[in-house]
């Protein structure tokens, strides 16, 4: 991986964490992608296990909080976030749970868009860390988390074509 790619994904790891990096092609440009992404206060847009996100304070800018609230059926009620980086020229996210009622403890992820090299793509790059919680093993914490975020990076691919079709 490039260092221009690898640089923003190289978190801290401690001692009874887990970590990550899920790949996505999506088969449009950078600034569509981008711009469901940068919606800080809008990830139900594209992440289906949420039912709804309320902004607690700040304009979208690094140190924004937002309160979402998750489907039934997971082992979590809601989750309280914090905007930790918004770079607007190199397309990256980073938010930190700080709070909530689920057991993803201390978790934090950062998302990355790079051009593909060849056509109008993108490649989007998810890296995470999270707190492998008592009485889990880290398969089990990786496996659980694994399955979120594909999912998301999923939904974000058809959403980011889908909007790039239309316009
Ligand atoms: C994200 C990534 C994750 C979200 C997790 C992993 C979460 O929102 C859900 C279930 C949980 O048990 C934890 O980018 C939490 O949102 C769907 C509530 C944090």
């Amino acid at each position: 991986i490039p260092a221009s790619i690898g640089g923003h994904h190289n978190q801290h790891v401690g001692q009874n964490q887990c970590c990550s990096a899920i790949i996505q092609i999506v088969n449009a440009p950078v600034a569509t992608v981008w711009s469901v992404v940068r919606r800080f206060d809008n990830p139900q847009a594209y992440k289906h296990f949420v039912k709804s996100c309320n902004v607690l304070n700040g304009s979208g800018d690094v140190g924004t909080l937002r309160q979402v609230h998750v489907i039934s059926g997971l082992p979590a009620v809601n989750s309280t976030e914090r905007l930790e980086i918004l770079d607007e020229e190199r397309h990256v996210l980073s938010f930190s749970v700080i709070g909530g009622d689920h057991r993803l403890e201390n978790y934090r992820s950062v998302t990355t868009l790079h051009p593909t090299s060849a056509g109008n793509g993108t490649v989007v790059v998810e890296s995470y860390v999270v707190d492998i919680p008592a009485g889990n093993t880290e398969e089990e914490t990786f496996g659980f988390v694994e399955t979120i975020v594909k999912c998301n990076l999923q939904s974000l691919a058809k959403i980011s074509e889908n909007k790039f079709r239309l316009n």
